[in-house]
């Protein structure tokens, strides 16, 4: 077993992943590869709290492997899988749920953000959604969890969990910790700077994804919205608009806040967004060339699956079979 400290990260085939995924996300995941032991999930069992089609379900999630993939991540140092091969997931988080309080659910952001847009369909799986992810990390131990800042949340109540668990049956869970970007864990929407960019948006112009082609790129930041200054410059409360650019071009060209408002204290905000627009271009079209190759090779994506599951199964098992014997089931 390596010595390296372990991390866990997940994201929904639940549509096509946008800029914000790959800044607050994906860009980081590739970042920690060296360092640590990595666990990276397509969570499916998630994406179906709230109505999926089967067979974009299947495409989707081959889809976030593929972008796992083309944003740099290595398949033999990253465990790279598919939440549903893996039975602990659903196992581990069925006994979670009996240590979890549905006043801590009734606190979680997200669960009243995706019941008022999908008010026709409330269920149990998506109010019980924070257990599933708490088992996804606990599972596997795991020390680090990369994480957009609207994930924090969820992350706090798996340490509440993991603590819990630990308080009553000794030491079991490793508490994990939250891993956030400095720029970018809350990429915004274009249209609306005052919601978080989100890949399922009814409105297209709100969100840029990861393999957009660049006409049309180009084209929803140049109809980004900005204010009625004329300054560039980084004001999250008064000019939401600029500072989401800012953040944005901060973060795919790996510089400061302050090194961008330099960059652009003189210039028109019609030339600050065409260079926005320019440098998530010049980021995302080589991840857009990869992708699309790897697409093309769908055996080559399901045999990944099927190897990494068995990966993921050989740290999860040890897991569950020792929560299972401390709660009192006959293993
Ligand atoms: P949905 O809109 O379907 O709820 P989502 O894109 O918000 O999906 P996930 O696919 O599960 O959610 O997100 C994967 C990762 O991307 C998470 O770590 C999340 O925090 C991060 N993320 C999502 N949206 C943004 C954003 N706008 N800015 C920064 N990080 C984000
Ligand atoms: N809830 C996350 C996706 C997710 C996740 C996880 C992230 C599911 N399980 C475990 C980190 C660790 C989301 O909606 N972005």
């Amino acid at each position: 077993m390596s010595d390296k400290k372990r991390i866990f990260s997940g994201v929904q085939p639940s549509g096509n992943l946008t800029l914000g995924n790959y800044l607050g996300a994906l860009k980081n995941f590739s970042l920690l590869q060296d360092e640590y032991e990595c666990l990276y999930c397509v969570v499916d069992l998630h994406s179906i709290t709230v109505r999926q089609d089967p067979l974009l379900l299947k495409d989707r999630s081959y889809a976030v492997l593929a972008l796992y993939l083309a944003c740099g991540l290595d398949p033999d140092k990253n465990i790279l899988f598919l939440q549903s091969q893996v039975s602990g997931h659903a196992e581990l988080g069925w006994a979670l749920g009996c240590y979890t309080y549905m006043g801590e659910l009734n606190r979680m952001t997200q669960f009243k953000d995706k019941s008022r847009r999908h008010a026709d369909n409330i269920n149990g799986g998506l109010y019980t959604y924070p257990v599933l992810m708490a088992a996804d990390i606990l599972l596997y131990k795991s020390d680090m969890v990369p994480i957009g800042q609207d994930q924090k949340q969820h992350l706090e109540l798996a340490r509440n969990i993991a603590e819990r668990f630990n308080n009553i049956y000794g030491d079991t869970f490793v508490i994990p910790e939250p891993f956030i970007p400095k720029t970018a864990a809350r990429v915004m929407s274009l249209q609306e700077p005052d919601k978080k960019m989100s890949k399922s948006d009814d409105n297209a112009n709100n969100f840029v994804t990861i393999t957009e082609d660049p006409a049309s790129i180009m084209k929803k930041f140049k109809k980004a919205v900005t204010d009625s200054e004329s300054e560039v410059r980084f004001d999250e409360v008064n000019k939401p608009g600029i500072s989401n650019l800012m953040n944005i071009y901060a973060a795919v060209k790996s510089i400061s806040i302050e090194e961008t408002a330099k960059e652009f204290e003189n210039s028109r905000y019609g030339d600050f967004k065409m260079a926005v627009g320019n440098a998530v271009v010049d980021a995302l079209t080589p991840i857009r060339e990869k992708y699309n190759e790897l697409m093309n090779d769908k055996g080559y994506l399901d045999s990944l699956f099927k190897k990494n599951a068995l990966r993921a199964k050989e740290i999860a098992e040890p897991t569950l079979k020792e929560v299972y014997e401390k709660i009192g089931f006959i293993v």
